[in-house]
């Protein structure tokens, strides 16, 4: 059954009536611009075809209530207006509560809801489930009480309720190609000033995602490590972020910067221009470039920012074996295992799938999962 029937169905059985309308928001792959968001620079990621549905009904009154349909039906109720605490027993409500509570922050004519959620992001495996949920609360908001809220706000919105409610640190990026990604393109993103300029994905390219099965460890505590880095590297270099350094300033006020610190800086100032140059290639349809641009990516974050893993780095040497010199594979997402993603010719997917799927065991010996996927569109109705 697909999400879109999973919610209608939770809906049903929740709420006794048909929904009034629906929403859907969708997760993400990045291309190429790895930890950047945070540091005001570049990002190039599509949205993808896996996303969260969300089936509702306004309410007159200031209740909200949420049935989760892939957690066993599992109801969440609060009232818009009250102070809306977190809970500690029923993560997944954690960031519909958070979203609404920054709706309302805004000072927004909110009123209450009855939503059904169901979703097809595979979940912790570095494709955005938690940004997509998020933007498809508001999105439902948004759409039944009518709210003045464009898609950058949208994002930002749920970015606040992922950095103070839910507690996670993270940048930009996810929310804002959830909201704003364009069916058949990929959105070249300035994390600083949020502009983003579409880039066409050629027609016959294909993006491939592949699991590598391992589980993402860590993130959070490395992923608030790195943020720290690049804010002291930021400090060192007397600028607001990274952005502002390019490598020959990096290189040249190197002195008195940590070793460690300096190469974590490296990736971030690499990798903003990397990406504004993958983007160019993308556009013109040069994958020779592109892919020689994704391997370099791969190799600073495996070396520089050292958030990969043996594993991803032996799944992303065999996609790039498989795919050769037109095209390229990189992880992709915030690290610790998780997703690589590779770009090719629609004509080499069946021979790569086979590459990979023969050639890449986790170390537990789980084999790899391969979804080929099409840039879609942001949040909207669905
Ligand atoms: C995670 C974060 F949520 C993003 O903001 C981004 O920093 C990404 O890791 C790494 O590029 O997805």
């Amino acid at each position: 059954m697909t999400a879109r029937d999973r919610a209608d169905e939770a809906f049903r059985a929740a709420f006794g009536a048909e929904p009034a309308l629906r929403v859907q928001a969708p997760g993400r792959v990045n291309l190429i611009g790895e930890h950047t968001d945070y540091n005001d620079g570049f990002v190039l990621p599509c949205a993808i075809d896996f996303g969260t549905r969300i089936a509702a009904r306004p309410r007159d009154d200031d209740m909200v209530q949420i049935v989760a349909a892939d957690y066993d039906g599992a109801i969440d109720r609060f009232r818009i207006g009250t102070t809306i605490s977190h809970r500690e027993d029923a993560a997944w409500a954690n960031y519909a509560r958070g979203m609404v509570q920054m709706l309302a922050a805004r000072g927004l004519p909110l009123r209450g809801a009855d939503l059904a959620v169901a979703g097809d992001v595979p979940q912790g495996v570095g494709l955005s489930s938690s940004a997509s949920f998020e933007v498809a609360v508001g999105q439902a908001f948004k759409s039944l009480h009518g709210l003045v809220l464009d898609p950058t706000e949208l994002a930002l919105t749920a970015q606040r309720a992922e950095n103070e409610f839910v507690g996670c640190n993270c940048g930009i990026m996810d929310q804002l190609i959830s909201a704003r990604g364009q069916a058949g393109h990929a959105l070249l993103i300035d994390c600083r000033s949020l502009g983003a300029e579409p880039v066409r994905l050629p027609p016959d390219l294909a993006v491939m995602i592949v699991h590598s099965r391992v589980k993402r460890g860590l993130v959070d505590s490395e992923y608030n490590t790195r943020r720290r880095q690049c804010e002291a590297a930021a400090r060192h270099y007397g600028v607001p972020a990274l952005r502002d350094v390019d490598l020959a300033r990096l290189e040249a006020g190197a002195a008195g910067l940590d070793e460690v610190v300096y190469r974590r800086a490296r990736h971030i100032v690499t990798e903003n221009a990397r990406t504004q140059a993958a983007a160019v290639a993308l556009a013109r349809g040069d994958l020779a470039t592109l892919g020689a641009l994704m391997a370099a990516s791969h190799a600073s974050m495996r070396d520089d920012f050292e958030i990969t893993v043996p594993a991803v780095d032996r799944l992303v040497e065999i996609l790039q074996q498989a795919i050769g010199p037109q095209g390229g594979a990189r992880m992709t997402g915030g690290g610790f295992g998780g997703c690589a993603v590779g770009l090719m010719p629609l004509a080499r997917v069946d021979a790569v799938q086979a590459a990979v799927e023969a050639g890449y065991r986790a170390p537990d010996g789980a084999r790899p999962t391969v979804w080929v996927c099409r840039a879609s569109e942001g949040a909207g109705p669905g």
